[in-house]
């Protein structure tokens, strides 16, 4: 069965762009429930994948039979990437990753305004991603539970777009909370690390491993 992983760091690190009360319901009760629906899921259907990769691309598209099981899957892995993207240590991108930021957006700043604007103009629900696709950096947006991982792209950082990721600290405002989050919370390094893994360098972040459960005879 896959486990909840536990945030890399503690509940107030986020603060103020995101509260520690934001973080406990986020991560204590969404992101629990959507990896607790994903193993009750698997249970009832006998299996036991060796990734949670596997499960999201098994089920991506496999019609309605399927799709409450992609939608926990890809939530738990699209929440513990999320909890990975963001740090409590500001931080500018790295020099490799700073000269990929300028030349597929001609900067930093280029790259928030596409950001904010992609995330703040997505309609309801999903992710705004920054990826490596083919050479170059890009700003895509998917919905609901859609992620990256049935893509070629290799996701560089994330931010949540649903509601419950930024109701409590900036209620209707998810401009104000992507300006907040983009200036304050990414992960710089992971994503310098990404990066150098869609170059062939190392291995791209992988949600830990299920733990094997002792069957019954
Ligand atoms: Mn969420």
């Amino acid at each position: 069965m896959f486990s909840l992983p536990d945030l890399p760091y503690g509940y107030e690190a986020l603060e103020p762009a995101m509260s520690a009360k934001t973080l406990h319901f986020h991560h204590d009760k969404h992101h629990a429930t959507y990896v607790k629906t994903l193993n009750e899921l698997l249970d009832q259907e006998g299996r036991s994948p060796a990734s949670l990769e596997d499960v999201i691309r098994q089920s991506a598209g496999g019609g309605a039979s399927a799709a409450k099981l992609f939608n926990n899957a890809a939530q738990a892995w699209n929440h513990a990437f999320f909890w990975q993207a963001m740090s409590p240590h500001a931080a500018k991108p790295g020099d490799d990753l700073q000269s990929a930021i300028q030349s597929s957006f001609g900067g930093l700043a280029q790259l928030r305004e596409a950001f904010v604007k992609e995330g703040a103009a997505h309609f309801g629900s999903g992710w705004v991603w920054l990826v490596a696709d083919g050479g170059k950096l890009a700003v895509k947006s998917t919905h609901d539970a859609h992620d990256i991982v049935t893509d070629a792209a290799t996701p560089l950082l994330v931010c949540d777009l649903w509601e419950h990721a930024y109701y409590l600290d900036y209620q209707n405002d998810r401009k104000a909370y992507l300006e907040a989050w983009f200036d304050a919370l990414p992960n710089w390094p992971f994503a310098a690390s990404q990066l150098a893994a869609a170059n062939g360098n190392g291995q791209p972040w992988r949600f830990a491993a299920p733990t094997a459960v002792a069957k019954a005879a």
